[in-house]
């Protein structure tokens, strides 16, 4: 039998809301991957858009499970890190790519901090610098386009963009380490949107866009990020997993643009996970 691959998740687990750990587990499990999850805080529900939630910080936790783990010579075949919470948090975390890192694995870091042309709330205004060093330590990076300006220190464009501006933040982006970039929320007409991706040592760049629905979904960029892992891992190239994530997660929003639910409460991405294992060649 085929060796199973293994992941570590390294987000928050919002109890209520689908993001992060409730969104990350399910799909990549579903892709026949094993996850094991490392969670950095427990909220009642995510950051975006509900008053009044509960945050129990589990920084002081992240350091007896590393070394847990190590004791247990577990290794994995990616390392993947959501929203982080502190500067301290991005110090463990840093310091958790040292240790796990082995000649083939692959440490996917997702910037989460900022949409729509802001920082989240809950960050200091000099987080992306600490954001910026942790992804000089990851082989991709699944940047936002305010993810990316803030990590390159530039202004927040609104779009539609130009291709030159585009090549220009991923080329950028990789400048900070990272080989490969999926730069996420990318359009060039009010019609589609979707994912552009480079691969520096190839020097190919893609765009995978897909059409466009009206409105702010909470939790998709965690949809979008789990995706493409799980693709990766079953060996798809970085173009068809940004392909398969695009879709998934369009698919996902359509279905919640039509059942009419709060945005809040994150998209229906239960429903388009037997399309997904089809696409994987699972089924
Ligand atoms: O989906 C990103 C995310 C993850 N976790 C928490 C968040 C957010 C975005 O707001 O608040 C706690």
């Amino acid at each position: 039998m085929k060796r199973q691959k293994r992941v570590a998740a390294i987000h928050d687990i919002s109890g209520f809301g689908r993001c992060s750990l409730t969104v990350a587990l399910p799909i990549i499990s579903a892709a026949g991957i094993e996850t094991s999850v490392m969670p950095t805080a427990v909220l009642s529900t995510h950051t975006g858009g509900f008053e009044g939630f509960t945050y129990r910080d589990l920084t002081g936790d992240l350091l007896p499970f590393a070394e847990h783990w190590k004791s247990l010579n577990l290794k994995f075949d990616a390392v993947y890190s959501g929203f982080l919470g502190s500067f301290e948090q991005l110090d463990i975390i840093s310091g958790f790519f040292d240790d796990f890192k082995t000649d083939d694995n692959l440490i996917l870091v997702d910037p989460v901090m900022a949409d729509n042309g802001a920082l989240y709330k809950i960050f200091p205004s000099d987080f992306p610098l600490g954001m910026r060093k942790l992804c000089s330590k990851a082989d991709i990076i699944i940047p936002n386009i305010t993810e990316a300006a803030l990590l390159l220190g530039e202004p927040y464009l609104e779009g539609p963009y130009s291709e030159s501006y585009i090549e220009h933040l991923l080329k950028g982006l990789t400048e900070i380490g990272p080989e490969k970039v999926v730069l996420t929320g990318v359009f060039f007409d009010e019609k589609t949107l979707g994912a552009a991706t480079y691969d520096k040592v190839s020097g190919q760049i893609a765009y995978t866009f897909s059409d466009r629905i009206p409105g702010y979904y909470h939790g998709t960029g965690d949809v979008f990020g789990s995706v493409l892992l799980a693709a990766l891992l079953n060996d798809f190239n970085l173009e068809q997993s940004s392909r398969i994530a695009v879709d998934f997660t369009t698919d996902s929003i359509q279905r919640t643009a039509a059942s009419k639910t709060d945005i809040r409460f994150g998209v229906r991405f239960e429903d388009v996970i037997p399309d997904f294992l089809r696409r994987l060649g699972k089924c």
